[in-house]
């Protein structure tokens, strides 16, 4: 069900060189990295798919499978014990299937007791990763932190249940992660319409705008979004669209919309959130490098899962 070069884009290779494991022989491992390179939920430019391959392969070091960190001093992928089981063997054009083959795999890794982190593939996928994560805490027992220019709670998509501006909604109205359990962090721009942005109000989620984040400063945005995804939550699920961050640093995405985060401001909040929650799944979506010829979006995409595991790691060695 996962695996390296199952399909003609899936990845080759795993993330900067951790230990290849399958489903079957994760063992003890804390983190578990999975590709899943979906694309065929986008609304506008596809190449989401090539996503899990080039972020895991973008790197300017060896694929040794060590990562010291010159700020924090650890070697997360070793304190943590992280490996690659591959990608999700998914079928283009088949989003439902496409959905539960994504759903099956992450529930069956955070069941093992390791956290799921999923590399995209297009935003589509973050229903079933934080829905897989939910199906083993118990639904309505995760909080969930969105990184992303846009809120993903359209009702659907063209008429149909599923594509990648809707999963927010979908894991809302399952009851997966209910809206009180939600933070939105850095939309902007032009989506949803008013209406859509009154239902999420209704739903109780936590959506801090970039004007918001201008006005007040993101580290306090972000200490109100820890204290928000902490309360009564037994775990936290953080969702990273890269479009989060402005198209100066992340050009290689589907939906790319001025005015984001700077890459520093994403990868020192990743990092703290790692550090000050209980993280249970991760996903990082909407790298299609064929947009960025210069290849910084899945660098980008790669640092922020590294800076994740090192602020897991200082947790993890903090006891
Ligand atoms: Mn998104």
């Amino acid at each position: 069900m996962t695996g390296f070069g199952t399909l003609s884009f899936s990845a080759r290779n795993t993330f900067v060189g951790v230990p290849m494991r399958t489903l079957e022989t994760i063992g003890d491992a804390g983190v578990v990295i999975l590709g899943a390179p979906f694309d065929w939920g986008t609304t506008y430019r596809p190449g989401a798919r090539f996503g899990p391959a080039a972020v895991r392969d973008a790197d300017y070091l060896e694929p040794d499978g060590r990562r010291p960190h010159l700020d924090t001093g650890i070697d997360p992928l070793e304190v943590l014990g992280v490996v690659d089981i591959g990608d999700v063997a998914v079928v283009p054009g088949y989003i439902e299937d496409g959905i539960d083959r994504i759903r099956r795999v992450v529930s069956a890794v955070a069941a093992t007791g390791a956290v799921p982190l999923v590399i995209g593939g297009d935003h589509t996928i973050t229903f079933p990763d934080a829905g897989g994560v939910a199906d083993v805490y118990g639904h309505g027992e995760i909080a969930l932190i969105h990184f992303d220019a846009h809120a993903d709670t359209g009702a659907s998509h063209y008429g149909m249940l599923h594509g990648h501006g809707t999963p927010m909604r979908r894991l809302i109205e399952s009851g997966a992660v209910p809206g009180d359990r939600f933070v939105q962090i850095g939309l902007r721009g032009y989506w949803p319409e008013p209406e859509t942005v009154a239902w999420m109000r209704q739903q109780g989620m936590r959506s801090f705008f970039m004007g918001e984040i201008v006005e007040r400063g993101l580290a306090a945005v972000v200490d109100d979004a820890v204290r928000h995804a902490a309360t009564g939550a037994r775990g936290v699920f953080i969702s990273v669209d890269i479009d989060v961050v402005d198209p100066a640093a992340a050009p290689g995405t589907g939906t790319p919309e001025p005015g984001g985060l700077t890459a520093r401001e994403l990868l020192d909040t990743i990092r703290r959130l790692g550090r000050d929650l209980q993280i249970v799944g991760a996903d990082v979506v909407e790298v299609a490098p064929v947009y960025d010829p210069a290849n910084i979006t899945a660098l980008l995409a790669n640092r922020v899962i590294l800076e994740l595991l090192n602020g897991m790691a200082q947790r993890s060695l903090a006891g």
